[in-house]
């Protein structure tokens, strides 16, 4: 998080830092993520391959796509943002998370449910600059303006929106990606975007890029077996 202010865990007891094991056993901090379920979380990621020849795939969720070209070692660069995974957690001695003031569960919002642009959100994470949970707020920008030329033009999809700050003060940064946006409706939070991409952090014309949750509800309540769908 970029210009935001350190957050208590309690404030946001979904969020959740992801660590991947080293090929030396350690621990290392890789990205975000919220809990949606006791055994499940919901984060994005982006895929990056090497290979000899280039070619950058316009499409942008194509996890499924990118693990099977990963497999065959295609000789190709692709970047492709993967909007919306899911991991499941391990049970350990019958449970996964367990519930406590600082490891709650977050809500998916209605799907349904469209916010004006200009609404005040939170986003919150473990990412830079200073890799200690923090929270910030970004509000919510039109289509038509994410889209504009002087924005990113034809990079945002129908799977994303932008939030951003006036003044450009206030963003997710690197290591924040995978980690939730939440909007209050009717007193409640909910998390409407998940943490995606953006070019750099806190650059003008440069807004975070979320993945529109509201587009996965229903792929998210299949996925997991679950109803966690409010009002679906
Ligand atoms: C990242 O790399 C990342 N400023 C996340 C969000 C933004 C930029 C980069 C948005 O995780």
């Amino acid at each position: 998080i970029v210009g935001g202010t350190v957050a208590t865990v309690e404030s946001h007891p979904w969020v959740a830092a992801i660590f991947w094991r080293s090929k030396s056993k350690e621990k290392v901090f890789r990205c975000g993520g919220s809990l949606i379920s006791s055994c499940w979380e919901v984060r994005s990621f982006t895929v990056t391959m090497a290979g000899a020849g280039e070619e950058q795939d316009d499409r942008t969720d194509c996890c499924e796509f990118a693990f099977q070209l990963k497999h065959q070692r295609a000789p190709l660069l692709l970047i492709c943002n993967c909007l919306a995974a899911l991991m499941k957690l391990r049970a350990n001695q019958g449970k996964c998370a367990v519930e406590s003031d600082s490891v709650r569960t977050v809500c998916l919002p209605p799907p349904q449910q469209r916010l004006q642009p200009g609404v005040t959100c939170e986003i919150a994470g473990y990412g830079k600059e200073k890799y200690g949970e923090e929270k910030a707020q970004v509000n919510l920008l039109a289509d038509d303006v994410c889209r504009h030329k002087d924005y990113y033009e034809n990079m945002i999809t129908d799977n994303m929106f932008c939030a951003g700050r006036p003044d450009w003060s206030q963003d997710a940064c690197e290591g924040d990606s995978g980690g939730p946006l939440v909007c209050e409706v009717d007193n409640r939070l909910f998390q409407f975007g998940v943490i995606s991409w953006g070019d750099g952090c806190a650059k003008e014309f440069r807004p975070g890029v979320y993945t529109r949750v509201t587009n996965y509800n229903r792929w998210i309540d299949e996925k997991t077996n679950l109803s966690i769908t409010a009002g679906a």
